[in-house]
């Protein structure tokens, strides 16, 4: 017999999946809208995936098996659709990917019956996480994620290897498994994207080369590498793109987010920054752009953060943080960009390629000093005081 609290607890859920999104009007830059209510929390989650609906065997309604989190999510558009492989933590601390679907982007995320069950192919494997989607030009979608391992090389129990897991498929169901990615200069590696087209005749990744499992070290931000074949992913040299600077929201690391958004001046690339506070780290994100013909190489940095954990978003499981491993755009050139806020919940936020474009060519380049940011600033308003006939 079904559990009364059930058809209690469904409808409650019913009434959060079908309430309708609004733009955030108390928010404006011009540059995209934010949403009044988060795409995907912990409450989105089947009730079935946490309790045994059964009376007999769970006469209180207890949860059995509880969520704590929705977060970093992979962005698919297709078919209309909006899909997200978003990242979902058990109460037990361990990560798992639930495809969520909607019609519009901006509501109406529902899971589907089933998470994501994942080949098990690697026995050292005791979490996985942030999977980016690529639609590749050779006719499949990879899924790139972190798999991380204990670190037994050290006596010290939290020590865990991160590296790049690789999974493909072609509607999301049926995943196939291929060997995690090598990278030969870089013990570890997180935050790592497939680009969508060839380079060279080459599957082309974005890395993150790290020394240990949190610090980068020694790697200098997002690093770029080419490998032959995909079903044995070595990658020998890691160039780097995006680099990491003294003094600004990519000081301590960097990392790779969605996946490059081609445009016809470049890819655009929509990507994390990690910086110290006494708080601890702050993530933000952040834009650049890469060349048509070299997507290693920049071409475009516009100053500081694009987003910034704001009001609720700064509070959650690690605390002012934003993170995207996800963004669309759709037929009418309207760009989704999910992002998570403080390990905890996802959000939108939504531009289109025009604006986009011009904020990552238009918005002036971090001068990287106290002194040129003020002289920046001042040429800004002399020439609206000159315009406003003010000077
Ligand atoms: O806790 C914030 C983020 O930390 C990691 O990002 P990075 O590798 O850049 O430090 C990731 O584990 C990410 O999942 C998490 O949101």
């Amino acid at each position: 017999m079904i559990h009364e609290k059930f058809y209690w607890l469904k409808e409650r859920q019913e009434a959060l999946l079908s309430r309708k999104n609004e733009v955030d009007e108390a928010f404006y830059n011009g540059i995209y809208q934010r949403y009044r209510y988060p795409v995907l929390t912990r409450e989105h989650i089947p009730v079935s995936w946490q309790y045994d609906l059964n009376a007999e065997t769970n006469p209180y309604f207890e949860e059995r098996l509880g969520v704590n989190a929705v977060m970093n999510s992979g962005a698919l558009y297709m078919n209309g659709k909006y899909y997200l492989v978003a990242r979902i933590e058990g109460n037990d601390r361990k990560s798992f990917f639930g495809v969520a679907e909607s019609d519009n982007g901006v509501d109406g995320f529902r899971f589907w019956d089933y998470p994501v069950v994942l080949p098990d192919t690697c026995p050292e494997e005791t979490n996985v996480y942030d999977m980016r989607l690529t639609k590749h030009e050779d006719g499949y979608i990879y899924g790139v994620f972190c798999s991380e391992s204990k670190d037994k090389t050290v006596g010290d129990l939290s020590a865990a290897v991160a590296a790049a897991g690789i999974v493909r498929t072609k509607d999301l169901k049926t995943w196939e498994r291929l060997p995690n990615l090598v990278t030969l200069h870089s013990p570890q590696q997180r935050n790592v994207v497939l680009h969508p087209e060839f380079v060279d005749g080459k599957y082309a990744f974005y890395t993150r080369p790290m020394d240990d499992f949190i610090d980068t070290g020694s790697g200098g931000g997002i690093g770029f590498g080419l490998c032959d074949d995909i079903t044995k992913a070595v990658i020998d040299e890691e160039k780097m793109t995006s680099i990491r600077k003294y003094h600004t929201i990519t000081e301590v690391k960097n990392g790779a987010g969605a996946v490059p958004i081609k445009t016809d001046k470049g890819w655009i690339h929509i990507a994390h920054g990690v910086r110290n506070t006494a708080a601890g780290l702050r993530y933000v994100i952040y834009a650049f752009a890469t060349a048509l013909d070299d997507p290693s190489k920049v071409i475009a940095e516009p100053s500081g953060m694009l987003i910034g954990p704001r009001n609720g978003e700064r509070v959650g499981d690690v605390s002012n943080v934003v993170f995207t491993n996800g963004a669309v755009v759709n037929e009418k050139n309207e760009v989704y960009i999910y992002y998570a806020s403080s390990d905890t919940r996802l959000h939108v936020a939504v531009t289109d390629m025009d604006r986009l474009v011009d904020y990552v060519f238009n918005t002036p380049k971090d001068p990287l000093r106290s002194p040129d940011c003020v002289l920046q600033r001042c040429e800004l308003i002399k020439k609206n005081l000159e315009l406003l006939g003010q000077a």
